[in-house]
């Protein structure tokens, strides 16, 4: 699978992935897209939005409690282990789009959230801020302030946040290897990492079980999932 690339995957000496909620698809944690798509009912491009929120507190609530259920319930993968692992030799950042945590708990240091994590609730008024895993009993849940509790993840319409976008950016910029695993590249500006990697003279390769947008501009564009890719790339690089 890899042949062709083990050369440089073996001199490279810092390696980004960028990940997506496909890695965490094998935890039990539905995508966005897929068929297995996040909540039917509703659109998230519909909900995970400011307007939303404001209008509705109690339904996206409803649709964050839900998820926070399921995550907080949820495994890393043999994907996000292999990431994981390969941390102990080599130097790794992990850029994911995805808000559980998972790689975190698989044991890696160097993670950026783009887009925030479901398990930090800050309000939307005063500057409280924590980790908070237990299940709200009423929602719309308040701050002790009196204003409403929201997670502290990044909606569409909402900048990243500076210092992390900055640090993705540069990652992407130093990187010798970017491993894209995990994700459609339908949301700017995470998809514009491999393009950063890109210009930076990066090897980067693909893990997805489907064709995405960017799949022609790959180095090396693996058609399978990343539990089971991942552990395979990550034993090539440790040869
Ligand atoms: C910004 C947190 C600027 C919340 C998320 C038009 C109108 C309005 C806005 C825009 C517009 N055009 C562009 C924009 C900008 C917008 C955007 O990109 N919209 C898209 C929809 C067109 N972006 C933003 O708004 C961003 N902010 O631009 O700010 C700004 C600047 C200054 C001042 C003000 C504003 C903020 C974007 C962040 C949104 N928050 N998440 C939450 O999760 O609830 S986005 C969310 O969706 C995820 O984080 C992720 O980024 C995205 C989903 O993408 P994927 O992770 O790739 O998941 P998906 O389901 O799509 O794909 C899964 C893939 O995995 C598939 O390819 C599948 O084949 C593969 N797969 C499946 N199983 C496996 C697998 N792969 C491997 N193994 C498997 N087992
Ligand atoms: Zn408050």
């Amino acid at each position: 699978m890899f042949e062709s690339v083990s050369d440089k995957l073996h001199q490279a000496k810092k390696i980004v992935f960028v990940t997506g909620a496909g890695i965490s698809q094998e935890s039990g944690i539905p995508t966005f897209r897929g068929n297995d798509g996040l909540w039917r009912k509703y659109d998230p491009m519909k909900l995970a939005t400011i307007d939303a929120f404001y209008q509705d507190p109690k339904l996206v609530w409803e649709w964050y409690e839900d998820r926070r259920k399921n995550i907080l319930a949820a495994k890393p993968n043999a994907g996000h282990i292999a990431i994981a692992d390969l941390a102990k030799y080599k130097e790794v950042w992990v850029l994911t789009q995805n808000i559980d945590g998972l790689h975190q708990r698989a044991g890696c240091k160097n993670v950026s959230e783009l887009h925030g994590s479901i398990i930090i609730i800050k309000c939307t008024v005063c500057n409280f801020k924590d980790k908070i895993t237990k299940r709200f009993s009423e929602i719309p849940p308040l701050c002790k302030c009196g204003n409403i509790l929201r997670p502290d993840v990044v909606w569409f319409g909402e900048p990243l946040p500076q210092d992390v976008w900055g640090e993705a950016m540069m990652q992407a910029s130093l990187c010798d290897v970017m491993v894209v695993a995990g994700t459609s590249l339908s949301v700017s500006p995470a998809n514009m990492l491999p393009i950063y990697a890109k210009q930076n003279g990066a090897l980067i390769i693909e893990v997805n079980p489907e064709e995405t947008s960017m799949s022609q501009n790959m180095d090396l564009s693996i058609r399978s999932t990343s539990a089971k890719a991942l552990p395979e790339l990550v034993s090539v690089i440790q040869k």
